[in-house]
Formats: structure tokens, C-alpha cells, sequence
């Protein structure tokens, strides 16, 4: 059998400003087709990174008062952090202010001038530093201002070099004529060629006003245009002309980027790659927005502060934000965020649908079957395999046409179908009339129906394929055995004992997130004062004494396990101590606690403490604490909660 092979790359971010929940739309999507490839046994590689030179950011670090990369560093730290936090899995992440891509660039430029390709003269025109691109007056939005971001142009004159794109007007178009794959979707192949009949002029490819860029390599007064720098990244990270990677992977199978940067990627790039004798990308994929208020988000300014990933991973957790990510939107079209909708797939989808179904399922085995994986062969097979078959079908044809959110929509009918069955063959019943065949191959379906819907998803989902199968019992590592195998009815051993845990996802009540509390619950916000959080001392409630929760309430509360990294008296407050906490790779939190007759500072330094990480922040005595640690109060003492024994920091805690 041929091994296949699949190259991805998304677009590389500025690092510019902090990444929203657009953003992370690219990404999450490129990730999902890298995993999906990395399943199926193809030889795959997951290209990301930061695109980090341009006039806009020499002037942001100028502001700051530092140094570029002395600015641009820690920006970059948060966004490889962030990816981290999504389960990112990118073999490579390139910055383009490293070596190995500065010098490529400057071998593909001085290429490019020695076969006369590019060449010198004078530019004039009105220019978006935040673009970082010259728009014709006709382009500009209302006000002559830039039509993405809204903001004033410049004009700028300069001497410039120039690249020779009018000459590859022709062969691109017949280039795209002949692959109807190479541009997608077919709107913005209709775009693309559009634009190119109108006329392809020569393109400005280097700059003198400014200086932080890769230089000229035969001109060092001009630094080359960041966007010719930018689209590089592709090639040079994996060591164009001639590296190892860059004979394994070239031509890229997928740039996956948004409809913003089309006509770079669809034009410019392919250009530049005609120009150097060197074959296309397979297909460049503009995906539409997220939209916010019908608003791109990011260019606004509400959107751009209010939609932070980290709090919505931290909320809602990781599976949850990239469920919504490929499945609300089609894949290709404009799409609304809105919390309200995350909650509601949360809702519906996953805790109603794919949550349900393997809730009772393993209820039912432990009810029925004494925990145990039942035997099937007693009775005829239920329509699950087939349904699970076709379904398999349909994700792998919707993922090789990118369509993510359909790919996803199909495994939802596998898992509707299971919970189907169960309500139509009612177990409960088949037990009470001792109909014990029947009931194994009911029950065994439907386990296999769960375990089938936890590989399907495991391009997208993260977390929940690996606790489907811990909740079943099956201690394999589904993405090591792949698609094929694991894809293969009646793998899940009869006799496996299942391990039921907590719901996979609980519900989160609509009503009051939306009704002006944050869902936390705005009573829990007061217990910032009490147990080791405050001052305030109260009275203890007798032990039974405070309302009974379901577990779903209790699974709201997100308890994590962090190590002591420092601690000091907060001036003037007697009882309290300020805290800083570590949750491993979910970074470093501040904590006030009302510990400081019980315990020296200098005594706590390295412990392990149980920390409240959903609690809504609160001043105590002007400090911010942002969580609460949970102690033990015993008849005047207090006593901080750990962990029996070492674990690591950001563990959770149920
Ligand atoms: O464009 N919805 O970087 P960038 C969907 N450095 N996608 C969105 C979005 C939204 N609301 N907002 C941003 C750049 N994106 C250049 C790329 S590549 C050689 C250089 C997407 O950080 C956007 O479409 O502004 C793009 O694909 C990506 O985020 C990075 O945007």
C-alpha cells in the first residue's frame, strides 16, 4: 500500500496583539486535519508559526519603549501557550525572525533578482501598516480608509524593488483553470480568477522606510516586503531548496488560512513558486469568519477584548471550545460566535447527545450486566454496525473535501441512532423479562457505537475519545491503533469492566449565565471571605447542613491541584498571606488566603494546596485573588487540603 502523505500550514500570526477566538478558528481546523491525517497512518506534517517583521510592529515595540524581539518574545511565549492549552499538535513552529528563515528569504530574492524576476523603481501609493499592503483609492472604504481594518491609509513614496507578477498572470490562471482543487471553496476560485483576469501589475517587494525586516541581500538599505518574507515561511521552514523536509513534504497539501489573505496565497505565493521553477500547493483553502454582531471579530474593539480563548478553555474546557470551533460554522462561510451558542451545543450536543449515550450506557452495564462488557453473539445484530460503517464513510469523504463541520455532523447520527436504540429496545425492560441475550447484544452495540463515535472524533476532540474509552474500560491508546484498526466493529473485548466516572460534559444552565451572573453562581462568589479565603470567619454550618447538589453542580466547580511557588503577609491584614500558585502548564495564579496565624510563609513555599480555579476574582483588602484554597477549619485551627500525595500542578481535583 502507498503511504500517504499530508502537509498543512496555517497562516503565521503577528504577534501583534493577543490572539482571539478567531484566530484560533485557523488553527484548531488545520490541527483537526493533521490529526485526522496522522490517524489514518499518512506521513503528515503540521506547519504554524509567527510572522514577525513590518513597520507595524517596529512601531508597537518603539511604543512599548523596547527593542523588537525584547517586545515581540513574550507575545510569542502567549500564543505558543495558548496552542498548548488547545492541544495544538504542529510538528514545527517558525518565527520568522530565526536564522534559518531570514537567510532562505534572502536566497529566494537574490534568485529572483539574478534571473530578473525583480527589479528596481519607485513606488507611490496609499499603504495600511496594519495590512502592511498599498490599496488603489479605489479600494479604500468610505473615508479612504483601509477596507479590512478600518483605519486611515498612509501615503508612502519610495524606491522599490519590484516583482515581475504581471508575467505570471497568465500561466497562474492557466494553472488554476486546470486544477479545480487548487483554490477552495469555489467562491473564492471565482474570486481568485476574477481578479487575475482584471490585470496583474508588478508588485513592490521591498521597503526603505523603515528597518525591521530582512535586508536586501545585495541592498541592504531596503528590507524586503513582509508579506514576500511571510509567505516564505511555507518553504523555508522546511529547508528549501534542498532539506530532508522539503523534498518529503513539498508541495504543501493544504494552506488553510482566512478569506482576508486570499489573494496573497492564491496569487502572490503561487506566483513567487512559478517564478522559482518550484511546483504549487495542492490547494488553498479560505475559510470565512467568525463573525461577532455581524462584525469580524478582533476588528472591533469588543471582540477583540472580550473573546479571550484562555477564558473560554478555562471555562467551558478545551473539548468544548474546539467542538464549537468546527462544527457551529460551515466550513467555508461566515459564522456568529456567541457564548450563548457555545452553551447551547455544549448543551445539546455533547452533554444531551454524546454524553447521555455513554452515561447510561455504562449505567446499564453495571445495572445489568455486573459492570461487565457484555457477550453479543446470543442474539441477531442490532443496525449499529452498518450505521457506524456508512457513517465512517461519509466522515472520510467530508474530510477530504475539508468540510469539518459535516465530517463532525455525521458522527452525531451514529450517536443519535445509538441513543435511539436504546429508548426502542428499552433494556430495563428486556432485563425485567429476563430476555438476557437480547439484552448483551443491545448493550454491546451500543458500547460499540460509543467506542466507534470516540475514534471518529478523535481528529477533533482532544480529551473525550481517551475518556470514552476510560469510562468503557478499554485501556488501549486508540490514536497509536489508528483509524483502520480502530475502526473495526467488535474490537471492544467482551468481559472489559466498565469504569464509570462523571458525566463527560455537565450542563451548564443556560438561563442564569445569560441572566446577568457568570454561571459560576453568584452565592459562590461570596465564599471568596470565608474558608481559607478571607477574614471573615461566620459560622461554620453543621456538617449536612447546607442544601443537597447534584453532581452536575458539583462538576461545575473547577478543582485543581497547584504547587506553593510563593508567599507573603498582605501589609496590614493580620490574617491574610498573598500566594503566588503554579498549575503547571496552566500558568501561575495570585491567591489570597486568610492562612497567616496558621502557617509562615516561608513554611508553605513548595507545598501542594487545592485551589478553587473557577472562582471569580476578587479584591481582599486591595490585592487581587484569583481563586481560593481549600482548608480544613477545626476548632479554631485551619488546615490547609493536599493532595495524599505528589501529583502534578493543575490537576484536577473531583
Ligand atoms: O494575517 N475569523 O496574521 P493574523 C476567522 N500574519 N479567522 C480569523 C479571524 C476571524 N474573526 N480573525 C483572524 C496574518 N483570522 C498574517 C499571515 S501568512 C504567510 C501571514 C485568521 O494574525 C486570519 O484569516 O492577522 C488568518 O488566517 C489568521 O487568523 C492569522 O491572522
Amino acid at each position: 500500500m502507498s503511504r500517504q502523505r499530508f502537509y498543512v500550514t496555517t497562516p503565521i500570526y503577528y504577534p501583534n496583539d493577543k490572539l482571539h477566538i478567531g484566530h484560533t478558528y485557523t488553527t484548531v481546523a488545520a490541527d483537526s486535519l493533521a490529526r485526522y491525517h496522522r490517524l489514518r497512518g499518512h506521513d503528515t506534517w503540521f506547519l504554524t508559526g509567527t510572522d514577525e517583521h513590518g513597520l507595524n510592529l517596529q512601531r508597537a515595540a518603539a511604543q512599548a519603549g523596547k527593542e523588537p524581539l525584547e517586545y515581540i518574545d513574550p507575545i510569542v511565549e502567549w500564543i505558543q501557550h495558548l496552542w498548548k492549552r488547545l492541544h495544538i499538535s504542529y510538528d514545527d513552529f517558525i518565527r520568522t525572525t530565526e536564522e534559518r528563515h531570514k537567510r532562505r528569504v534572502q536566497q529566494i530574492f537574490q534568485k529572483l533578482y539574478d534571473q530578473g524576476d525583480i527589479y528596481k523603481g519607485t513606488y507611490r501609493g496609499l499603504y495600511c501598516v496594519r495590512c502592511e499592503a498599498y490599496y488603489s483609492e479605489d479600494e479604500l472604504a468610505e473615508g479612504n480608509l483601509c477596507p479590512i481594518h478600518q483605519r486611515p491609509v498612509e501615503w508612502l513614496e519610495e524606491e522599490s524593488y519590484f516583482f515581475r507578477l504581471s508575467k505570471y498572470g497568465e500561466p497562474l490562471l492557466a494553472h488554476i483553470e486546470a486544477n479545480p482543487d487548487f483554490v477552495r471553496p469555489e467562491s473564492r476560485r471565482n474570486e481568485v480568477i476574477s481578479f487575475i483576469r482584471q490585470g496583474l501589475e508588478d508588485l513592490s517587494v521591498s521597503r526603505t522606510s523603515f528597518s525591521w525586516g530582512i535586508p536586501v541581500p545585495f541592498d541592504p538599505k531596503h528590507v524586503i516586503y513582509v508579506w514576500v518574507d511571510a509567505l516564505a515561511n511555507y518553504a523555508t521552514a522546511l529547508g528549501y531548496p534542498d532539506g530532508d523536509l522539503y523534498r518529503r513534504f513539498w508541495p504543501a497539501d493544504l494552506h488553510l488560512i482566512g478569506k482576508d489573505i486570499l489573494r496573497f496565497h492564491a496569487i502572490i505565493w503561487p506566483a513567487i513558486l512559478l517564478a522559482l521553477g518550484e511546483p504549487l500547493p495542492r490547494c488553498v483553502y479560505g475559510h470565512g469568519w467568525l463573525l461577532i454582531d455581524g462584525g469580524k471579530i478582533g476588528k472591533s474593539r469588543a471582540g477583540s477584548q472580550v473573546i479571550d480563548p484562555l477564558t473560554l478553555i478555562d471555562r467551558y474546557g478545551v473539548d468544548v471550545v474546539r467542538y464549537f470551533l468546527v462544527r457551529e460554522v460551515p466550513f467555508g462561510a461566515d459564522g456568529t460566535y456567541s457564548e450563548e451558542s457555545l452553551v447551547r451545543r455544549l448543551n445539546s450536543d455533547l452533554a444531551n447527545d454524546l454524553g447521555n449515550l455513554v452515561w447510561r450506557t455504562t449505567a446499564m452495564i453495571e445495572r445489568f450486566c455486573g459492570g461487565l462488557i457484555p457477550d453479543p453473539s446470543g442474539a441477531p445484530a442490532t443496525d449499529l454496525a452498518q450505521v457506524a460503517a456508512e457513517v465512517r464513510r461519509r466522515v472520510e469523504q467530508h474530510m477530504d473535501r475539508f468540510e469539518l463541520n459535516l465530517a463532525v455532523a455525521a458522527v452525531w447520527d451514529l450517536i443519535g441512532r445509538a441513543n435511539k436504540l436504546v429508548d426502542e429496545a428499552a433494556p430495563w425492560e428486556l432485563n425485567r423479562r429476563g430476555e438476557h441475550a437480547r439484552l448483551g447484544r443491545v448493550l454491546y452495540d451500543v458500547a460499540e457505537a460509543a467506542r466507534f463515535a470516540a475514534v471518529l472524533l478523535a481528529p477533533f476532540l482532544v480529551e473525550t475519545p481517551e475518556r470514552i474509552y476510560d469510562q468503557l474500560g478499554y485501556d488501549e491508546d486508540l490514536r497509536a491503533v489508528g483509524w483502520d484498526a480502530g475502526l473495526t466493529w467488535g474490537r471492544l473485548p467482551v468481559g472489559t469492566r466498565v469504569r464509570r466516572g462523571e458525566p463527560l460534559f455537565p450542563r451548564v444552565d443556560v438561563e442564569s449565565l445569560f441572566a446577568g451572573g457568570d454561571g459560576a453562581g453568584e452565592g459562590s462568589a461570596g465564599g471568596q471571605g470565608g474558608s481559607a479565603g478571607g477574614e471573615a470567619s461566620g459560622q461554620e454550618p453543621a456538617a449536612g447542613a447546607a442544601p443537597e447538589i447534584t453532581i452536575e453542580e458539583f462538576a461545575r466547580l473547577d478543582l485543581r491541584v497547584v504547587r506553593i511557588l510563593e508567599a507573603e503577609p498582605v501589609p496590614g491584614a493580620d490574617r491574610l498571606l498573598k500566594l503566588k500558585v503554579s498549575l503547571g502548564s496552566g500558568g501561575e495564579r495570585q491567591v489570597v488566603a486568610g492562612i497567616a496565624r496558621h502557617y509562615q510563609p516561608e513554611d508553605l513555599v513548595g507545598r501542594q494546596a487545592v485551589l478553587v480555579a473557577n472562582l471569580k476574582p476578587a479584591r481582599i483588602r486591595g490585592v487581587e485573588s484569583q481563586g481560593m484554597l481549600l482548608a480544613a477549619a477545626d476548632d479554631g485551627r485551619v488546615v490547609l487540603v493536599a493532595p495524599e500525595q505528589a501529583v502534578n500542578p493543575g490537576s484536577k481535583v473531583r
